[in-house]
């Protein structure tokens, strides 16, 4: 662990009572789950957001799409939260803050079984799913392939027989509105922002942290490489989550 940079990252954060953390798909790096924009290893690097991630391409075939959802469901389900989920966790329930919130991109799980509380998804999530038109909620059974499939069948609407669809936000889709709200809300009561583990590059969510950024709130990144937002950071820590989280929550906990 690189000590002066540890040190620079408990002078933004320490003093904070209420934090925001706004997560991406690093976040879950650490637990085995790709991220989508990484050289090379990215989700985006081996499937066509536009055929696999849109509204257009569910409404021509929703074969596919539903086939690689529910395999990517169930990769998420077996993975485990890593040292970072576990410490914003452990964080949100010390006597060193009022408040932690994770708002976060990512559609896996895993803050939630870390122990996360009122985690925001601004993308959805994996494990939700609803009637494509009359959006009646559908209960994941957890039957997900054991390997990567071409076509499944998505199941039927029990009240109008539509195709089921995952409860993931596609490009060009709206978010949730009351999960917007609710991130928007928090930006705006913060005294402290930690990005981790997100590009920056999709909007509308890259543009949250800018609104505690506009007030003047401290920001700190953690993240291996430069993103978009790192021009918004105090002190953008060059490392992964998994070991700079631990990290932060002792060094402020000494
Ligand atoms: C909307 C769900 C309007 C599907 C996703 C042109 C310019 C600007 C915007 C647009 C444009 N054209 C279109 C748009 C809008 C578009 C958009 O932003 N496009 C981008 C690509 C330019 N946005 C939308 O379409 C949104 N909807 O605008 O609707 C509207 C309004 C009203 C009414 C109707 C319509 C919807 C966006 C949501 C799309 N859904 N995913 C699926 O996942 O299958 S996007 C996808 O990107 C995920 O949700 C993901 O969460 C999100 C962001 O990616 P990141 O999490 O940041 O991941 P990434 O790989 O990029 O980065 C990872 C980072 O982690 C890297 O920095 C890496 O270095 C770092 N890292 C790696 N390892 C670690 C690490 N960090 C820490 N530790 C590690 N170990
Ligand atoms: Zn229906």
């Amino acid at each position: 662990m690189d000590e002066h940079a540890l040190l620079e990252a408990v002078s933004v954060a320490r003093g904070a009572r209420n934090i925001e953390v706004f997560t991406g798909a690093g976040m879950s790096a650490d637990s085995g789950l790709e991220t989508y924009r990484d050289e090379d290893t990215g989700v985006w690097s081996k499937v066509d957001p536009q055929a696999m991630a849109s509204i257009s391409a569910w409404a021509k075939d929703p074969e596919p799409m539903w086939a690689w959802y529910r395999w990517r469901a169930g990769i998420a389900a077996k993975a485990e939260p890593n040292a970072g989920h576990r410490s914003i966790a452990y964080w949100e329930g010390s006597h060193l803050v009022d408040t932690v919130h994770v708002t976060t991109q990512n559609i896996d799980n895993l803050h939630e079984r870390a122990g996360s509380t009122g985690v925001t998804h601004l993308h959805g999530s994996l494990f939700h799913f609803r009637c494509s038109v009359c959006s009646r909620p559908w209960r994941d059974d957890g039957d997900y392939p054991t390997e990567p499939v071409e076509r499944l069948t998505p199941p039927s609407c029990p009240l109008c027989a539509n195709p089921v669809r995952p409860g993931v936000v596609w490009f060009g889709e709206a978010l949730p509105q009351d999960e917007w709200m609710l991130a928007e809300q928090r930006m705006n009561d913060t005294d402290l922002v930690v990005i981790v583990g997100t590009s920056g590059i999709v909007y509308p969510a890259a543009s949250l942290p800018v609104i505690a950024h506009q007030r003047g709130v401290p920001i700190l990144e953690i993240t291996p490489h430069a993103t978009d937002l790192t021009q918004i950071a105090s002190y953008s820590w060059r490392t992964t989550a998994a070991s700079a989280l631990p990290a932060l929550v002792r060094e402020l906990g000494a």
